[in-house]
């Protein structure tokens, strides 16, 4: 992906060579009130303090002490009253000549979370309704050279949402968050709290220009991105789903990414973009899915994910519920898809445009229908609004600004329940974990393009200590249930884990074996998918990050701290790997290349009894296509049982390093019969031996 990267920066540096517009940062120090509420509030109303911007009223408040932090044991029911003021910011300015003498003042937010009214020298300049879009005003007839006093003053959300909400004569799924053109977890989700937002989120700035002044040119314009297919040609089973780039069919190896932290601004700033995904590269991933009830990424991490090779599955910000298609709301939709489609198709990451998550599954087999009582009439009316926006408006927009891309309308397109989901399309196999499947059922439920399954695991001790105290220390605790959002999440925990595992009992050990069962769970799953390829062609489980500290499915916690997950991840994703395959008792390996390259391997084969070591051994020499998959039998008696497991080891035929390793365990956990282990540690300085 570099060579693509060269050509854009060439193109910024010589188009800004051209202009001469003077810009002009107001992110800093800001002012931040509160101004009214719906409720009675504590202490912030009344007085000025001081605020960051780009940043939430959220991380203002805590910065002054004004609330506690949010992620803390039981706290976020305690900053609830937050959703329901009404919020101002303030900032006093002085510019230079240099910019006053400009034909043309504009005034740019790149992010205002939500409904906000901004008002420069007394004159309301702009009123802004969605978080997704850049909002600009002329203002150079109002502005001065000292003490110019800029007003941003936002109204709650779910507010608005409400009264929105009420305007309908149809109930909606999902309550009043699809009014909202916001990030749709703030109103929380089954890993993330409710903490509905406010403020400047994104960068603030004045750009003042004479009309014979170069403008920023288009970014897209003369760069050379990769030519990306997703190709869906009918075949013997049904219709393939996979990405040709360049020519060459990629199998996509990643997760599922949500925003990184409940305050994004934060995140940003504590350099969580590049600790991620430098996670991510370092595990093997090569794509991942921005999912759609998060935000439009920041610009770094797609420059990230650029200059890393991971390609990015990009979904519009709708998920998991109906939407209204009101002409006000698919103007504002279009406006959305202009900015930020116009903002990131210059990015060679991005490899797909996705409307949403999960509305198409849900619309045939969530229920809606009977739960919400819709008529024949209303169906066809909802059924109309989704095709208009997802089948009209955001394709529509596409083909003007970015026809060179892929575009999917839903993720998944069919429900897991049905056949024809592992036949065509993408899916998201929920049958283990939401249906209570046993974990060995990823073998049989094998998809196309797997875009999401999952598994939860806690995180990691010294993160849960972050927000417990000694005495919640229980999956029972009010505390440790208020960072566990699924309805089930603990009950399933404790199922999967005891299907594999010796049931736990302190603490401690629920954490850790939590964690191991994860990582086996996703470890079938990953490699059923791998095993079958070329049929399938991707694998992304549900979720690579977190919000905040909770009990999730993700391989890396909000602290940052890696579960079992990751490591068994980044051993199941090696480019070259060896794949048991159990049939009627017997073992046999698939070899599964997805380098671009002729791969020399030799394959070493292994049983090893748990109390005598290695039992039986084979090695043999193969040579592998680029990208190719091969079924091999075993030249070994020996079993993997409950005393012996069978190793296998791939190493470079000329260097002899290993290139991966997997160990087939041909029972249960639980029924191994391992000896005592026998460690003693020893601590030299800062030597662990
Ligand atoms: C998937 C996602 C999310 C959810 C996850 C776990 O379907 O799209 O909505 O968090 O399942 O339940």
């Amino acid at each position: 992906m570099k060579k693509y990267l060269f050509s854009i920066h060439f193109l910024v540096c010589c188009a800004s060579g051209f202009t001469q517009p003077v810009t002009v940062s107001l992110d800093g120090n800001w002012q931040f009130r509160q101004y009214d509420s719906l409720h009675q509030l504590p202490s912030a109303k009344g007085t000025w303090h001081p605020a960051t911007v780009p940043g939430t009223v959220h991380t203002d408040l805590l910065s002054n002490q004004l609330i506690p932090d949010p992620f803390y044991r039981l706290n976020e029911q305690q900053v609830q009253w937050v959703e329901d003021g009404f919020w101002w910011y303030r900032k006093i300015f002085d510019v230079s000549p240099a910019l006053l003498q400009k034909d043309s003042i504009m005034l740019q937010f790149d992010g205002l979370d939500t409904y906000a009214t901004v008002i420069l020298n007394d004159s309301v300049v702009l009123t802004a309704d969605n978080m997704f879009r850049q909002w600009k005003a002329e203002v150079k007839k109002y502005m001065k050279p000292t003490g110019n006093v800029l007003f941003v003053k936002f109204i709650p959300a779910s507010l608005v949402a409400g009264l929105l909400k009420e305007d309908q004569h149809l109930t909606y799924p999902e309550n009043e968050r699809v009014f909202v053109r916001k990030a749709q977890y703030h109103f929380g989700w089954d890993w993330g709290p409710r903490l509905v937002t406010a403020g400047i989120w994104r960068p603030v700035r004045l750009t003042g220009w004479n009309a014979s002044e170069h403008q920023p040119g288009d970014r897209t314009k003369n760069i050379s991105l990769p030519s990306v297919q997703l190709v869906r040609e009918r075949d013997t089973i049904g219709e393939t789903f996979y990405f040709r780039i360049d020519g060459r069919p990629v199998f996509m190896k990643g997760a599922n990414w949500v925003p990184p932290d409940n305050f994004l601004p934060r995140a940003k700033k504590l350099q969580v973009y590049q600790r991620l995904l430098n996670d991510a590269k370092n595990a093997g991933v090569n794509m991942l899915r921005v999912w759609g009830g998060g935000v439009y990424e920041d610009d770094i991490f797609y420059d990230l994910c650029d200059s890393l090779g991971i390609w990015v599955w990009q979904d519009f910000m709708f998920a998991g519920a109906l939407y209204p298609a009101d002409s006000a709301f698919v103007e504002s939709v279009r406006e959305e898809v202009r900015y930020q489609v116009t903002r990131l198709r210059h990015h060679p990451c991005i490899v797909l445009w996705c409307g949403n998550n999960e509305i198409e599954e849900a619309w045939f087999n969530w229920g809606w229908q009977k739960q919400f009582g819709y008529t024949t009439a209303d169906s066809l009316r909802l059924w109309n609004d989704y095709h208009r926006i997802f089948h009209d408006v955001i394709p529509g927009m596409l083909a003007l600004l970015d026809p060179g891309r892929p575009y999917w309308p839903s993720s998944p397109s069919t429900g897991w329940g049905r056949d024809s989901a592992y036949r065509k399309g993408d899916v998201h196999y929920w049958g283990v974990w939401c249906g209570k499947a046993p974990v060995e059922k990823y073998n049989e439920k094998v998809g196309r393009f797997n875009s999401e399954y999952g598994m939860q695991g806690l995180p990691d001790m010294k993160t849960i200590r972050s927000f417990a105290r000694a005495k919640d220390l229980d999956t029972a605790s009010a505390v440790m249930k208020a960072h566990q959002k699924h309805p089930f999440g603990y009950e399933n925990i404790k199922l999967y884990i005891n299907n594999e595992f010796h049931a736990p009992v302190k603490f401690e050990h629920v954490v850790y074996v939590s964690q191991l069962m994860q990582a086996h769970a996703m470890k079938t799953a990953i490699e059923a998918h791998r095993r079958n390829k070329p049929v399938t062609m991707g694998t992304l489980f549900w979720q690579w990050n977190d919000c905040w500290p909770v009990v999730s499915w993700s391989a890396i916690d909000y602290a940052g701290r890696k579960k079992a997950l990751y490591y068994e991840v980044k051993r199941s994703f090696a480019d070259v790997i060896a794949l048991p395959v159990a049939e009627a008792g017997l073992l046999k390996v698939r070899l599964v290349s997805d380098a671009d390259t002729v791969t020399n391997v030799i394959m070493e084969t292994q049983v090893i009894h748990f109390r005598d070591g290695v039992l039986q051994e084979d090695t043999r020499s193969i040579t592998l296509p680029p990208g190719g998959a091969m079924n091999l039998p075993v030249n070994i008696a020996g079993r993997a049982d409950s005393t012996a497991c069978i190793r296998l080891r791939l190493l470079d035929r000329q260097t002899g390093s290993l290139l991966s390793e997997n160990v087939y365990f041909g029972v249960p956990a639980r029924l191994l019969q391992l000896p005592e282990s026998k460690i003693s540690v020893n601590v030299f300085e800062n030597v662990i031996e």
